[in-house]
């Protein structure tokens, strides 16, 4: 049975990929719909062959996913490039460490690029590299100008199923459509892009020349960090793992209390301070909605 990945999912058809083999135009048979099972792009999948002419077949099984990504709907997406521009727009760091926590938490690997460095004029992409290299990243950082950052980020895709992420305009259609050297999505400022257009799509996988694949959307569209619990948003950050049990409480939340090892390492720079603050910040949310969830909850029962 010839096993593949599916890379693009219309109408309940599955377009599946199969190594040296060229693709496969694919129902899901029926108990998948029994299962509520529905095939995913990404998905990697055992078929049968029912026209080996056409190149038609019935996929029998899904192999299960190591990953799930809802918007855009993906599986086993496998690298997250986080993408952050020195400037133009500003950039969010609030946002780029959220994504970096939903990538820790889906067990996700994260990369940094630092991108549009031939806007930098105050040195702020070393700014912008320090935290994130200390905190154990790869940071990789770009431009449409240069090709060592652009040839490191090549490297780092192949044999991977990756999706960028990042503030819109930050550069990431630019970079897809450098990648794949043809215009895969269009560019340009928010305002001129999906007007009167149905902007909602299914995502598609493209094959890289050098193996890997590349989602054709922007992942992560939705930022907030829905299913983490408060408690465990320290493990989501790497740089705080070693200092945690060093804690005078284990229970430490590292934002008030005593004897706290996480904020000595900040005060003796080992952990960058921003992004200590910025963990507490998304500490604070969401212990309050865990809390406002609580009192919907005892208000119910
Ligand atoms: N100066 C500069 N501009 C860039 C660079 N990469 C992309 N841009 C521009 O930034 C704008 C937004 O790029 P786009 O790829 O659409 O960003 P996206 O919203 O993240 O997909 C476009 O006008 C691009 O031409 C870069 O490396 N340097
Ligand atoms: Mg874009
Ligand atoms: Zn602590």
């Amino acid at each position: 049975m010839p096993f593949g990945i599916i890379i693009r999912g219309i109408a309940g058809f599955y377009y599946v990929s199969v190594k040296d083999d060229g693709i496969y135009e694919c129902r899901a048979r029926g108990i998948f719909r029994k299962k509520g099972l529905t095939p995913l792009t990404g998905d990697r999948v055992a078929f049968t062959v029912t026209d080996p002419e056409k190149k038609k077949g019935n996929i029998d099984e899904i192999i299960d996913r190591s990953t799930v990504l809802v918007r855009p709907a993906v599986a086993n997406v496998d690298q997250v490039i986080a993408v952050i521009a020195v400037e133009s727009p500003e950039p969010d760091l609030l946002l780029l460490d959220k994504i970096l926590v939903t990538a820790e938490e889906k067990g996700i690997k994260a990369v940094v690029c630092i991108n549009k460095t031939d806007l930098d004029k105050d040195g702020n992409r070393a700014k912008l590299r320090l935290p994130y290299a200390k905190a154990g990243y790869d940071v990789i950082e770009n431009s449409i100008e240069e090709t060592e950052g652009f040839n490191k980020l090549k490297g780092a895709l192949r044999d991977h199923i990756s999706v960028f992420a990042g503030q819109s305009g930050v550069g990431k259609s630019t970079l897809l459509n450098r990648i794949m050297d043809t215009v895969v999505m269009e560019t340009g400022s928010v305002s001129q892009i999906g007007r009167g257009r149905h902007t909602t799509r299914h995502a598609e996988l493209i094959e890289l020349p050098e193996g890997g694949y590349l989602v054709d959307t922007p992942g992560f569209s939705s930022y907030e960090l829905s299913g983490i619990c408060y408690d465990q948003l320290q493990y989501l950050y790497p740089e705080f793992e070693e200092h945690i049990p060093k804690c005078s409480f284990t229970d430490c939340s590292h934002v008030n209390e005593m004897g706290c090892a996480v904020r000595k390492a900040v005060d003796e720079g080992s952990i960058e301070e921003g992004r200590y603050i910025r963990y507490a910040e998304l500490y604070k949310v969401l212990k309050q909605e865990d809390a406002a969830k609580y009192r919907k909850g005892s208000r119910k029962g």
